[in-house]
């Protein structure tokens, strides 16, 4: 131990979320863990989404994006290579629209594992390939969406000796869980409402898992309204219905048949929830006020949160809500899920604005371009 003396004492290090919450997770101490340090992320609020909507609400952001690989998939992806390697596999599996591949490369990498990732091709964003490739992954580019890309996965799975590391596999849920954990560690208590982008649907099953948990073993008193938020031209659980040709620029969630279908449905009624649609233009909207009045870069599926935080509060939802509480006075907690990192997709941030005009090194043509005269 550390001495406690008020110059030199800090905090004891982050040692990732298996360390953070063993007691809630199906390890053991011969289970080895496979950890780049993952979560602890930031939980932000923000000024400017708390003042849109009024007293008594304050909105808060949980920046996922701060994960070693840029998105909430490292919280599954320590516990499904951790179990892989105490298995004995020697090889990982994923489909995946970006970030799961980006993921499980990295963790795989640490491990010493092979990693093999099938991606729609084309369709994921710059970044994420970059990273399935740099960290050693063999990587095959489908000429098909992700949904057959899992397909494939399983039929693999069924006949060579891999780990699935899609959130088929129950221990990316499990990891994925501690982001609940971690927001009822910071706020004190469970938020009031839970915003979160759905694609497979892996996440809001995982987060609400999480609640349920923490609810159980008496470290909340409550537990929050789930809502979640596909994109308009891929929301099957919206309609009811599969999206066989699913389209939006958010690629990370561009998902016609999620795997976790029936396990949102749950989440949704357990808690009194919604399930929504937000179109493109909706979450374009909510990415570009993210990083120009909050300071923070997301993914355009990030966003889809904050497209939903901002429709439902137009047509007055969180107000309707309120008259239902015993105590108005209190503040209302509301929670976005910022999934992954803006870098993430570059190109889609300079497409969304304009690209600077390049201009000779004149200070009067330079002071008129930057507003400066
Ligand atoms: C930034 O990487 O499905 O509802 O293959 O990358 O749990 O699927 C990514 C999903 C939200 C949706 N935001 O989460 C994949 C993949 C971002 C994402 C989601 C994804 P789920």
């Amino acid at each position: 131990m550390a001495a406690a003396s008020s110059t030199t004492s800090r905090p004891a290090a982050w040692r990732g979320v298996i360390d953070a919450y063993r007691a809630h997770l199906p390890v053991s101490p011969a289970t080895p863990v496979v950890t780049l340090l993952e979560g602890n992320t930031p939980l932000l609020y923000s000024k400017a989404l708390s003042r849109r909507l009024g007293e008594p609400f304050r909105v808060y952001l949980k920046y996922e994006g701060a994960n070693p690989t840029g998105s909430f998939k490292d919280r599954g992806m320590t516990v499904a290579i951790s179990k892989a390697v105490e298995a004995g596999s020697r090889a990982v599996l994923c489909a995946s629209t970006g970030n799961t591949s980006a993921s499980a490369s990295a963790y795989a990498a640490r491990a010493g594992l092979r990693s093999i990732v099938l991606i729609p091709s084309g369709a994921i964003a710059m970044g994420k390939l970059s990273q399935a490739l740099i960290h050693g992954a063999n990587v095959a580019a489908v000429d098909a969406n992700f949904d057959v890309c899992l397909e494939l996965v399983r039929t693999i799975a069924d006949r060579h000796p891999v780990t699935v590391v899609n959130s088929i596999n129950p221990f990316r849920i499990e990891g994925q869980k501690t982001c609940a954990f971690e927001i009822c560690d910071t706020l004190g208590r469970a938020p009031d409402f839970h915003l979160t982008p759905v694609g497979n649907a892996g996440n809001i099953t995982a987060q609400w898992k999480g609640y349920r948990e923490y609810h159980k073993a008496g470290r909340t008193g409550g537990l929050p309204v789930m809502l979640g938020f596909q994109a308009r031209g891929a929301a099957p659980i919206v309609s009811g219905r599969v999206v066989k040709k699913p389209r939006t620029l958010a690629t990370a969630i561009r998902i016609g048949n999620p795997a976790s279908w029936q396990q949102a449905l749950v989440a949704r009624d357990e808690s009194g929830g919604r399930i929504e649609a937000v179109s493109d233009r909706q979450i374009l909207q909510a990415y570009q006020r993210l990083a120009q009045e909050d300071g923070v870069f997301v993914e355009p599926a990030s966003a889809a949160s904050v497209a939903g935080l901002l429709a439902l509060a137009a047509r007055r939802y969180f107000r309707a809500a309120l008259r239902r509480r015993r105590n108005r006075n209190e503040p209302v907690l509301l929670v976005c899920i910022l999934t992954g990192h803006g870098l993430k997709d570059p190109e889609r941030a300079i497409q969304s604005i304009r690209a600077p005009r390049t201009l000779p090194p004149d200070l009067k043509t330079i002071s008129k371009a930057v507003g400066l005269q």
